[in-house]
């Protein structure tokens, strides 16, 4: 049985390795983006997906074009995962992602282990269960949904493109959120309603808002949380407010991680 110390150990082990001078923006943002696609894909009725098994291990997951990049993040961890091979790899990329967000300088997100690696492809849910960064705020809260999430903690956890950027070869997008983006804040609010967007489309087809220096830029379903009224109030709250986005955020996404986990009375008291 692992205990606390192990997990720190771990812990440490992913801090190293996230400054690092080749890779732009380091390992952070793009382990919470590992995180979050390996949680994302829960659907709360049929109780499938989630972070439980890993199963971007699998080529069925690993090929979905959301999932585009995210190799580099679990090649980056594959090391970490070699010094502690008792660690499962569900446990290991959603600490990653926890650990990316607290040495960003963003909140302590709620993290327990448990997770337990599936050990063939049946295990993994269905591509095209991660959001659309071309649709609106219907979309966004038909997959959000889907998760388990209400409107509130939709937008608190859109807050997390406060850190790294597009990539024209992952995604077909270019550029960052915002002027910080190793640095985890509510940045991505206060930009939001700030700056002037203007809808622009790239060469590579895809559509997005760029501010008028054109120094950063928001996706279409970044910028339906400008348009929605709903979400356009929390995102003005969390403009205002960064501890009331920290609190929210931290509490979201802990959630998010949680997804399809499952807990016996054991593992629900060890919380690392
Ligand atoms: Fe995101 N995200 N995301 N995202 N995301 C991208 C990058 C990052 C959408 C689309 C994209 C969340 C929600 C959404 C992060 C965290 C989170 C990219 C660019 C696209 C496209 C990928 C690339 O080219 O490298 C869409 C659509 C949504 C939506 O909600 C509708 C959420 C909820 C999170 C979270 O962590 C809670 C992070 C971090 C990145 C930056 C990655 C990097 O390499 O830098």
């Amino acid at each position: 049985m692992s205990t606390s110390e192990d997990y720190d150990a771990v812990r440490e082990d992913i801090k190293k390795i996230i400054p690092n001078e080749e890779v732009k923006d380091g390992f952070g943002p793009i382990f919470v983006r590992l995180a979050w696609h390996a949680s994302g894909t829960y659907d709360i009725n049929t109780k499938t997906g989630g972070s439980n098994g890993a199963t971007m291990r699998f080529h069925t997951e690993s090929s979905d074009a959301a999932n585009n990049g995210l190799d580099i993040a679990r090649d980056a961890l594959e090391p970490i995962r070699e010094k502690h091979p008792w660690i499962s790899y569900g446990d290991l990329w959603t600490l990653a992602g926890v650990v990316a967000i607290k040495e960003l300088g963003g909140p302590t997100v709620p993290w327990k282990p448990g997770r337990i690696d599936a050990t063939d492809e049946s295990a993994a849910p269905p591509n095209g269960r991660l959001p659309d960064a071309e649709k609106d705020e219907q979309h966004i809260r038909q997959v959000f949904n889907r998760m388990g999430f209400n409107d509130r903690e939709i937008v608190a956890l859109i807050g997390a493109h406060c850190l790294g950027r597009c990539h024209k070869d992952r995604s077909g997008y270019e550029g960052a959120w915002t002027f910080t983006p190793t640095r985890f804040n509510n940045q991505f609010y206060v930009l939001l309603l700030s700056q002037n967007w203007t809808e622009k489309v790239l060469d590579t087809g895809v559509k997005q808002f760029k501010n008028d220096k054109d120094t950063i830029m928001m996706l279409p379903a970044d910028y339906a949380f400008f348009t929605d009224p709903e979400f356009k109030k929390i995102v003005e709250e969390y403009a205002k407010d960064k501890q009331a986005f920290f609190n929210d955020f931290a509490a979201a996404f802990g959630k998010l991680l949680e997804l399809g986990v499952p807990r016996s009375s054991d593992t629900e008291t060890a919380t690392c």
